[in-house]
């Protein structure tokens, strides 16, 4: 089985477990704060999805959210030697828990591998419109099989922009601050509650681009891929290359990034 066949079965086994279980109930916990919560889903779908992979693939390294440490390493560390690594499976079992625990679709399974530091495969599964987003390293993006690209817009006051609220305060107040900036500019915004499926959307033009502050490698790793291999830009917010450890995410179709970073920093 090619990387890219087992990121999609193992994405597309996780996301039928997570819609099953979006009805029949389940147990919530709150992590850092109250403002971050956690479900025994997210769980079982890392743990689905590690299983998976370490099984078609067992000399790979695994990151997931839910249990972030490779071989009882600190996030931070890991990242670091992801340079040195030659697999590294980067997954979000769940991106967008709070619309999942609301029971609002638009949550989705975020599933990247990078080798050494370098993504190849990244895959954002939305289970409950069964959208396949995908992008292999020079091989283009595509969603259902179709190939996909970014949106033509060049100027922010004809772009839609997206944005989310991580738990964390000090990102919090980042992203209103550059909301703040960028209601001014682009023609709107909108928040769909997953920065996964955000980044998707900016490959597939839906969206012209999406930013967010604080995030994590397994919120963005995949979806970054997918918008690079689309032909749009990812960066941070102040416009340095993308990379494992970058946290400020700011990804848009590329011809409005430099206007869209100037209201960011
Ligand atoms: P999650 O649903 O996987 O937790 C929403 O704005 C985005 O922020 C989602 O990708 C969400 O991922 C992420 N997020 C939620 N809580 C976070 C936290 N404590 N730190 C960083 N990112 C978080
Ligand atoms: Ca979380
Ligand atoms: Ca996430
Ligand atoms: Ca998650």
């Amino acid at each position: 089985m090619t990387y890219l066949e087992t990121a999609q079965m193992m994405a597309r086994t996780a996301g039928s477990l997570i819609k099953q279980r979006m009805d029949s109930g389940f147990a919530t916990e709150e992590k850092s704060s109250s403002f971050d919560v956690v479900t025994e889903v997210d769980k079982a779908s890392e743990e689905l999805i590690r299983k998976g992979i370490l099984l078609q693939h067992p000399d790979h390294r695994f990151l997931g959210e839910e249990e972030s440490f490779v071989s009882g390493k600190p996030l931070q560390e890991v990242l670091l030697e992801a340079q040195n690594e030659p697999f590294l499976w980067v997954v979000d079992p769940i991106d967008g828990t709070s619309n999942f625990v609301q029971g609002i679709p638009g949550f989705t399974v975020s599933i990247a591998l990078a080798c050494r530091g370098e993504l190849t495969v990244g895959v954002v599964y939305d289970p409950v419109l069964d959208e396949m987003f995908w992008a292999e390293k020079g091989q283009g993006a595509y969603l259902n099989g179709k190939p996909i690209q970014v949106a033509s817009a060049d100027q922010l006051g004809r772009s839609v922009i997206a944005t989310g609220f991580p738990s964390n305060m000090q990102a919090r107040g980042a992203v209103y601050n550059g909301l703040g900036r960028l209601l001014e500019q682009c023609r709107t915004i909108r928040s769909l509650g997953s920065a996964a499926r955000h980044l998707a959307y900016v490959g597939a033009g839906r969206l012209h681009g999406f930013w967010e502050n604080g995030l994590n490698a397994w919120d963005v790793a995949a979806g970054a891929l997918i918008v690079q291999e689309a032909g749009g830009t990812v960066t941070d917010t102040r416009g340095e290359a993308y990379s494992l450890l970058t946290r400020d995410i700011t990804a848009s179709n590329g011809r409005i990034h430099e206007a869209f970073v100037s209201c960011l920093e």
